[in-house]
C-alpha cells in the first residue's frame, strides 16, 4: 500500500503567522532532533526574508502524521507576492486560511480566498494568536462568514471546519476551551477534511512544474506535482514546453521532500510534490509527460502585472566603481534568468539596448529583485514606477485597488486629505470603538504610488495600509505628481558640512558631509515646487583670525536616510534612482544644469489638473 498523501498550502494576509505555524507543525512531527537548534521560521530561508521578518517566495516541505503524509506549502501574505500563492494553489489539494484573530480578515485574506474557492479547494479556517490579548475570535468568524458570502461562496464552502490557534506556543484546539496542548487538533482536522490526491498512478503520466530550484551538482530541478501516472528514475520522457512542442529528455535523479531535506527515490506516485533532476530547460507551468502517448497538462495562467519600472545600466559618473556587473549584456542576462523562476515578472524591450522595461505586481516586488541584483553585485538605474494602462475596446483602462487603512480616529481627517488629491474614494469607514478606525477606499493604483511613506508620516507611523488589486477602470486622468522640488548638486567634488548648514533651510538634506558628490546628483528635497541647484562643496572662505569655535557651532540636521524603496517611491519622472552595492543615490536624468528642463510648469498643470473633478 503507498503512504497516505494530503497536500495543503497555508494562505493568509501578511503577517497573520502562516511560517510561525509551519515551525510548529515541523517541530511537532519530529522532524529535528531533539537537541537540535532549529531557527524561528524557519522556512525564511533567503536573506532578504530573515531580514524583513517576511515570506517572499513560496517554499514546500513535508511531514508524516500517523503514518499520513502531509506535504505543506508555505506562501508569502505580501500582496505584491500573489503570484506566488496562485502557483502554490495548483500543488495542492486544500488550504489553511490563516487569520489573524484580533485584525480579522484583510484585503489578502480576500484575496487568497477568492483564488482558493475560484480553485474549489477546500479551506480549513484557521483563527490564529487566540493568545493575543486583543483576540475577538467570535467577532472576526462573523467578519470570516461574512467574506466567504461577499465572494458568493456555495453552500459547501461556507460548511467550512473552524480551529483556533496559537501557532506560537504550537497549540490549536477544535474548541475554545478544550484544553489541547498540541497541534493535534489541526492534524486531525486536515487528515479528515482534506481529499487525499485523486489521480490514477497507472494513468499516462502529468507533471507540472510549479517551482524551480538549482543544485551545483545536478544543475535545474523541477519542483513538481504529480498528477497521475508513475514517474521512474533514468526513463525517458516529454516535456511539454509551453509553445506546445514534446522536448525528449531523460530522468536522471528524483526526490521527495522530508521537513528541510531531500530524499531520492527510485519512482514518485500520482498524488505527490517532488523534484526532479535532468530537466534543464525545462519552465515554471511546463508540463512533463509520456514521450510516446504526450497528455500535456494546461499551462499555468497568473494575472497580469500592473507596475513597470524601467531599469537601465548606470550611467553616471561613478558608474563601475562599487559594482561588478554594469553592462546592457550583464542586466539582460540577470533578468532574463530573474524570468525563470519569478512567474509574475514580465521583461520588455525599450527603444534602446541599455534599457528594458520591468513589469510586475507592486513596488516591493520590484524593490525586492533590485535589492537582490545589488547584492549580487549589480549597478543600474531605475526610473519611476509606472502603473500599467491598458486599451480595452477602444477605451483606456487603469488598475483599480481596493485599499484599507487603519489608523486612530484623530488622523481621520488627514488621511482623507491625502486620499482625496489622489482620486480615492471612501466606501467604508467602521468604528471598531478601540480608539482606531477602517477606512475602505477604492483608488486607482496609480494613487499607491509614494502613498504609504506619505501616509507613515502624516499618522506618526501609525497607520496600517493594506491594498488588493479590484479589476481594471477607466483612465481617471491625470494625478498629481511630487510637489516639491529637489536640491540638486552644481557640480562634482565632496559635500562639506559648512555648505549643507547654509543649504538645509532650503528643505530636508539626503547626503550628510564628507559626500561624493556629482553635478546633476540629488541631495535634498526643497520645500518649494521648482528643482534648485547648490554648491554642495562650499568650502567656508578662509580668514586670517582662525575661528574653529564658529565651525562647532555648525549645527546639521541628520539626513533623512533614503532606503532603495523611499527613493523608489520619492522620484520623479525626469530622476532616477543610482542603485551600486554599496550605495544609493538619487539624480536627475540630465546632469548638466545648463542643459535640464524646468520641471515646476509642469507640476502646475498637473495639481490643476487634480483639482478638476
Ligand atoms: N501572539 C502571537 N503571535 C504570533 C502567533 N503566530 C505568529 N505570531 C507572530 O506574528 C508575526 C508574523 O509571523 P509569521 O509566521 O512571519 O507570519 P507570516 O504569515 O508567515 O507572514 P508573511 O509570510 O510575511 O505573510 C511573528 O512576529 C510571529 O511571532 C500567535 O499564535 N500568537
Ligand atoms: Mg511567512
Amino acid at each position: 500500500m503507498p503512504t497516505p498523501i494530503r497536500n495543503i498550502a497555508i494562505i493568509a494576509h501578511v503577517d497573520h503567522g502562516k511560517t510561525t505555524l509551519v515551525d510548529a507543525m515541523l517541530r511537532q512531527s519530529g522532524i529535528f532532533r531533539a537537541n537540535q537548534e532549529v531557527v524561528e521560521r524557519v522556512m525564511d530561508s533567503n536573506d532578504l526574508e530573515r531580514e524583513r521578518g517576511i515570506t517572499i517566495l513560496a517554499k514546500n516541505t513535508e511531514i508524516s502524521y500517523r503514518g499520513t503524509k502531509i506535504n505543506i506549502v508555505d506562501t508569502p501574505g505580501h500582496s505584491d507576492f500573489g503570484g506566488e500563492v496562485e502557483r502554490a494553489l495548483r500543488m495542492v489539494d486544500g488550504v489553511l486560511v490563516l487569520v489573524d484573530a484580533s485584525e480579522g480578515p484583510l484585503p489578502q485574506t480576500r484575496y487568497v480566498l477568492q483564488k482558493a474557492l475560484a480553485a474549489k479547494l477546500p479551506p480549513i479556517m484557521v483563527l490564529n494568536k487566540i493568545d493575543r490579548p486583543d483576540a475577538r475570535p467570535a467577532a472576526v468568524l462573523d467578519e470570516i462568514y461574512d467574506l466567504f458570502i461577499d465572494l458568493d461562496a456555495t453552500e459547501d464552502q461556507l460548511d467550512f471546519p473552524v480551529i483556533y490557534c496559537n501557532a506560537k506556543a504550537g497549540i490549536a484546539h477544535a474548541k475554545l476551551d478544550d484544553g489541547s496542548t498540541t497541534l493535534e487538533p489541526l492534524f486531525e482536522q486536515i487528515i479528515a477534511s482534506i481529499p487525499p490526491p485523486a489521480g490514477d498512478p497507472k494513468a499516462v503520466l502529468q507533471i507540472q512544474v510549479t517551482n524551480l530550484d538549482y543544485s551545483d551538482f545536478l544543475g535545474r530541478l523541477a519542483i513538481a506535482r504529480v498528477f497521475q501516472g508513475t514517474l521512474k528514475r533514468g526513463t525517458e520522457v516529454g516535456i511539454a514546453k509551453l509553445d506546445g512542442k514534446i522536448q525528449p529528455t531523460k530522468i536522471t535523479k528524483l526526490f521527495t521532500f522530508r521537513g528541510l531535506e531531500r530524499d531520492e527515490a527510485e519512482e514518485v506516485l500520482a498524488g505527490d510534490i517532488v523534484a526532479i533532476a535532468g530537466v534543464e530547460g525545462i519552465q515554471i507551468g511546463e508540463s512533463i509527460t509520456d514521450l510516446a502517448n504526450p497528455a500535456p497538462l494546461e499551462p499555468l495562467l497568473i494575472d497580469e502585472p500592473t507596475l513597470t519600472m524601467v531599469f537601465t545600466i548606470n550611467t553616471s559618473p561613478f558608474a563601475g566603481r562599487e559594482g561588478q556587473f554594469v553592462t546592457s549584456r550583464d542586466l539582460r542576462a540577470r533578468l532574463e534568468r530573474e524570468l525563470l523562476t519569478n512567474v509574475s515578472l514580465r521583461v520588455e524591450d525599450t527603444g534602446t539596448t541599455d534599457a528594458f522595461r520591468v513589469l510586475g505586481r507592486g513596488e516591493l516586488q520590484l524593490a525586492i529583485l533590485i535589492e537582490t541584483m545589488r547584492r549580487e553585485g549589480y549597478e543600474l538605474m531605475v526610473g519611476k514606477p509606472e502603473i500599467v494602462v491598458r486599451t480595452e475596446n477602444g477605451r483606456r483602462v487603469e488598475p483599480l485597488e481596493l485599499l484599507v487603512i487603519d489608523c486612530p480616529e484623530s488622523f481621520i481627517g488627514i488621511v482623507m486629505e491625502s486620499l482625496g488629491s489622489r482620486r480615492g474614494e471612501m466606501k467604508k469607514m467602521v468604528n471598531h470603538h478601540s480608539g482606531r478606525v477602517r477606512m475602505e477606499f477604492s483608488i486607482p493604483s496609480r494613487g499607491l504610488i509614494g502613498l504609504r511613506s506619505q501616509l507613515l508620516t502624516d499618522t506618526r507611523g501609525t497607520a496600517l495600509i493594506h491594498s488588493l488589486l479590484e479589476g481594471w477602470t477607466e483612465y481617471a486622468g491625470d494625478m498629481a505628481m511630487r510637489l516639491t522640488g529637489a536640491l540638486v548638486a552644481d557640480r562634482p567634488g565632496v559635500s562639506v558640512a559648512y555648505a549643507i548648514w547654509g543649504i538645509q533651510e532650503r528643505g530636508e538634506m539626503f547626503v550628510g558631509p564628507g559626500v561624493e558628490v556629482y553635478e546633476g546628483m540629488i541631495v535634498g528635497e526643497n520645500a518649494r515646487e521648482d528643482d534648485m541647484n547648490v554648491n554642495i562643496t562650499k568650502e567656508k572662505k578662509q580668514t586670517n583670525m582662525r575661528s574653529s569655535s564658529a565651525d562647532e557651532a555648525i549645527r546639521l540636521i541628520p539626513p533623512r536616510d533614503m532606503t532603495l524603496e523611499k527613493a523608489i517611491e520619492f522620484i520623479a519622472d525626469d530622476e532616477y534612482v543610482e542603485v551600486t552595492p554599496k550605495s544609493i543615490r538619487l539624480r536627475k536624468k540630465v546632469l548638466d544644469a545648463k542643459k535640464r528642463p524646468k520641471r515646476w510648469q509642469e507640476i502646475r498643470a498637473s495639481a490643476e489638473a487634480s483639482k478638476l473633478t
